[in-house]
């Protein structure tokens, strides 16, 4: 298996022809390190109440959130910038709920009628004569009904709006949200439209673990800006074809700031930390070396803490770490990712008590049984490319968007997911409305598969890493590399989305439909083997 660093060079270094700039970026040497404080994120808060959508008799908090335009300072030395934001900050405000307390938002498209970002409209869903700024949010993590999940085509244009209904029947955990329109979600999200969404639970709450100011959302991603100060999105050197494979930005930004730094008290933080970047993986660690723990995933606690020196993170995946500065009293200390700067922490000499605890356990993770699956899927993951290898589209399981729907889970059964990525990229795959579990990570042949057909495995099969070893909703698929997941469907029957979440995949045919059907209906064409999926509709071509 590659290791996480061959991975970042794989994901971040290889040069794209498509991706070669039309215009000139600002040289982010030029902006200074560590002279904005980090902002903290807004609560988000309730309007009112409204009756509960199941149960009238009852109400429900009811959120009303605008999708506005706005300008913002995002470093000392630039002019502020035009982003689009939820309530018109950038990322949004933060949800903090609890767990079995449900709430409705409804949110308002108020955004121009104009994108500034530069649309393809040879994308499926982006065609010429759509409204340009259309959104649909979509509660990334959450259980939901599917009227309430945010489908790509149930976007709406400026003037607009849609009520969600989010039952948050579900543990504790780090949630966000942001648009997912179809065909214009890359340039939406990186435009400023996400936020995140915390829930906590009782059990949770009997851990003691550091709360209040001492928990903190940082919301992290990559942005590049033009020497006016303004975000800038590359397009690649074909004016009608201007998509690119993966955006990279080279400015690195935490709460919507450029290497801010933070003033901590020398004590025990937790850091909600959430990799919202296009398509950049980040590998964090300290610049002192210094070890933390990682006490959660995407989905809620891990069944105990693991301690790390780094901790790697696709597009879409959160982690949930305590880092203690109480050595570092007096002094900084800069987060990094690789050779990247993020940002930095300044630990004042003194602080408050700390009676916040790390707990040895936190929550109990049972494993689901490989015996409980009714239905074994082989999904590979396929990019196709031009004749001088320049990435063009990418699809799951041969697929694109339009085509019938293959993945049919009944309600309440378990499946096991193989994604099988003969990429030369490590794609995160996130399911909506369920979590599941990482059963292994496997190589395999790539030219045998890809010229034969045939799923011939060249490596042992290999555990998640502790650190990923609790409940997910993404998850990378390395390349070269069989990701056996397994999924229990549970919630709702309806139809919701799987996608690659590097959003310019997932804008270029890297997600489908699936639909969660009723215990009594049929649940589509079985498909057990690799050889089957490819030969079902599905034309080779070379992966790169
Ligand atoms: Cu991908």
């Amino acid at each position: 298996m590659l290791t996480p660093r061959a991975m970042l060079a794989n994901a971040a270094v290889m040069p794209k022809v498509r991706e070669a700039p039309v215009r000139p970026a600002l040289n982010p040497t030029s902006l200074a390190r560590y002279v904005d404080p980090m902002p903290i994120l807004p609560i988000a808060h309730p309007i009112g109440t409204r009756p509960h959508p199941n149960d009238p008799s009852t109400r429900v908090p009811f959120y009303r959130i605008q999708m506005r335009e706005s300008f913002t300072q995002l470093h000392r030395d630039l002019k502020p910038a035009r982003q689009w934001g939820f309530d018109g900050v950038v990322p949004g405000p933060t949800f903090m709920t609890k767990s079995g307390e449900p709430y409705l938002v409804e949110w308002a498209n108020a955004l121009p009628d104009k994108h500034f970002l530069p649309l393809d409209h040879n994308l499926h869903g982006a065609e010429k004569g759509l409204p340009e700024s259309r959104t649909v949010v979509h509660l990334h993590g959450a259980k939901v009904p599917p009227e309430s999940d945010g489908y790509p085509e149930n976007w709406y244009p400026p003037g607009r709006s849609a009520t969600a209904f989010y039952p948050n029947a579900q543990d504790a955990a780090m949630l966000w949200y942001h648009d997912h329109a179809m065909g214009i979600n890359r340039l939406n999200i990186f435009a400023g439209l996400a936020g995140a969404a915390i829930i906590h639970d009782e059990v949770e709450a009997a851990l003691n673990l550091p709360s209040g100011k001492f928990e903190i959302p940082l919301v992290i991603w990559d942005r590049m800006f033009d020497p006016n100060g303004q975000l800038y999105y590359p397009v690649s050197a074909n004016a009608d074809a201007p998509w690119i494979p993966e955006f990279f930005g080279d400015v690195m930004m935490v709460n919507g700031k450029a290497w801010p730094y933070l003033e901590v008290e020398p004590r025990k933080y937790r850091f909600r930390v959430l990799n919202a970047a296009n398509g950049r993986f980040f590998r964090f660690s300290f610049s002192d070396g210094r070890p933390f723990h990682q006490i959660g995933t995407d989905a809620g606690l891990l069944p105990a803490p693991v301690e790390l020196k780094s901790v790697f993170m696709a597009p879409a995946e959160r982690a949930d770490l305590i880092v203690d500065f109480s050595t570092r009293a007096g002094k900084t200390v800069n987060l990094m990712s690789e050779y990247f700067d993020i940002m930095q922490f300044r630990v004042a000499s003194s602080g408050t008590k700390d009676t916040s605890a790390m707990p040895s356990a936190l929550r109990a993770v049972p494993k689901t049984p490989e015996s409980e699956a009714v239905q074994n899927r082989m999904l590979p993951l396929i990019e196709w490319d031009n004749k001088v290898a320049e990435p063009m589209i990418m699809l799951l399981g041969g697929k694109r968007w339009m085509d019938p729907i293959t993945e049919k889970p009944r309600l309440d059964t378990v499946e096991i997911w193989n994604l099988i990525n003969p990429t030369d990229d490590a794609h995160p795959i996130h399911l909506h409305l369920v979590r599941f579990q990482i059963l292994d990570r496997r190589r395999f042949d790539k030219f045998d598969f890809q010229m034969r057909h045939k799923l011939r495995f060249i490596g042992d099969a290999m555990a998640p890493e502790a650190n990923e070893a609790g409940w997910k909703d993404t998850v990378r698929a390395n390349p070269g590399v069989v990701t056996r997941i397994i999924v229990r469907f549970e919630g709702y029957t309806g139809r919701y989305v799987w996608h690659c979440h590097i959003l310019e995949h997932e804008d270029n045919e890297m997600m489908r439909p699936y639909e969660v059907v009723s215990t009594t209906a049929a649940s589509g064409p079985a498909v057990t083997g690799a050889s089957a999926a490819i030969a079902s509709g599905f034309t080779w071509c070379r992966a790169r």
